[in-house]
């Protein structure tokens, strides 16, 4: 309850920021997009990552004005990131596809905002799918009909299999962290195996791979010899505030 009241709190004075870590190709380290990551800018503790505070934002149900708040500085931070071409990424909770108006409302936002729907990017976990299918779907397809598309985050740590996933209007598939971490080290073939069965499968779908997590060069190698072109991590960048990319050493 305490932390409940200081996330109020900090939500109103406007402690919460968006960083933006890129989304690059591979081979030649272009940036494709930046995924906007919540920051919780303490005054006493410091810079503060999801894990210390999204659980209860959940439970609570403050996540849905934490998202707003989000998405409005996503889109106005990041803005300046996509001038020149590419795609801003958010998180959408669950509890968001609850409401059958969840895209008039965004859409709405981006037109608040000025900000193109073709540049937006969404991404939803497995458990989202689960919730109420139907609803979800139509909801995606609204959104894509209006430009914006959809990823599934996380993919392989639910239980849902990639023809599942298929039903919903889902053009990317993020491959969690977990499996591209074992890259590179001795136990490489399982995760190998995995990751190489879904960019296979996703490709005969028209879906696009993104692997999540890389970390080191050896991964970023063994990923290149599957033929997996798309990833995000520490190797390529962290997440930054915006003006980071901005600078003249910077990618956008
Ligand atoms: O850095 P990282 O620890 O930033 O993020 C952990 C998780 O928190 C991400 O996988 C993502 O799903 C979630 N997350 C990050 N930013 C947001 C946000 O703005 N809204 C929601 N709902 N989840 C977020
Ligand atoms: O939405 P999702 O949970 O996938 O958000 C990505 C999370 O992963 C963020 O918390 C981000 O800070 C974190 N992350 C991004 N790149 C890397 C990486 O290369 N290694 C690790 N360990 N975490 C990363
Ligand atoms: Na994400
Ligand atoms: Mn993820």
């Amino acid at each position: 309850l305490e932390l409940e009241l200081a996330l109020r709190n900090a939500l109103h004075a406007g402690e919460f920021v968006p960083y933006f870590q890129p989304i690059v190709r591979m081979d030649d380290r272009s940036t494709l997009g930046y995924e906007a990551l919540i920051r919780w800018q303490h005054p006493v503790r410091g810079l503060l990552g999801p894990g210390e505070f999204l659980p209860v934002a959940e439970e609570s149900g403050l996540i849905e004005a934490i998202d707003w708040h989000m998405y409005r500085l996503a889109c106005t931070a990041g803005a300046p990131l996509v001038a020149k071409g590419g795609f801003i990424s958010i998180n959408i909770s669950p509890r968001h596809f609850q409401y059958e108006d969840f895209d008039q409302r965004l859409l709405e936002l981006l037109r608040e905002t000025g900000f193109a729907p073709e540049r937006l990017r969404i991404e939803v976990t497995e458990g989202t799918l689960l919730g109420d299918p139907d609803a979800v779907a139509r909801i995606l397809e609204r959104l894509q009909a209006a430009g914006v598309s959809a990823a599934l985050d996380d993919f392989g740590t639910g239980y849902s299999s990639l023809s599942y996933v298929h039903r919903f209007p889902l053009k990317k598939i993020k491959i969690d962290r977990s499996f591209i971490r074992d890259l590179g080290q001795e136990n490489a073939q399982r995760s190998l195996a995995i990751i190489h069965a879904v960019l296979s499968l996703a490709r005969s779908l028209d879906m696009s791979v993104v692997a999540e997590g890389v970390e080191t060069e050896a991964q970023r190698q063994a990923l290149l010899e599957i033929g997996c072109q798309r990833a995000q991590g520490f190797l390529f960048g962290r997440p930054q505030p915006a003006a980071y990319w901005l600078e003249p050493d910077g990618k956008a």
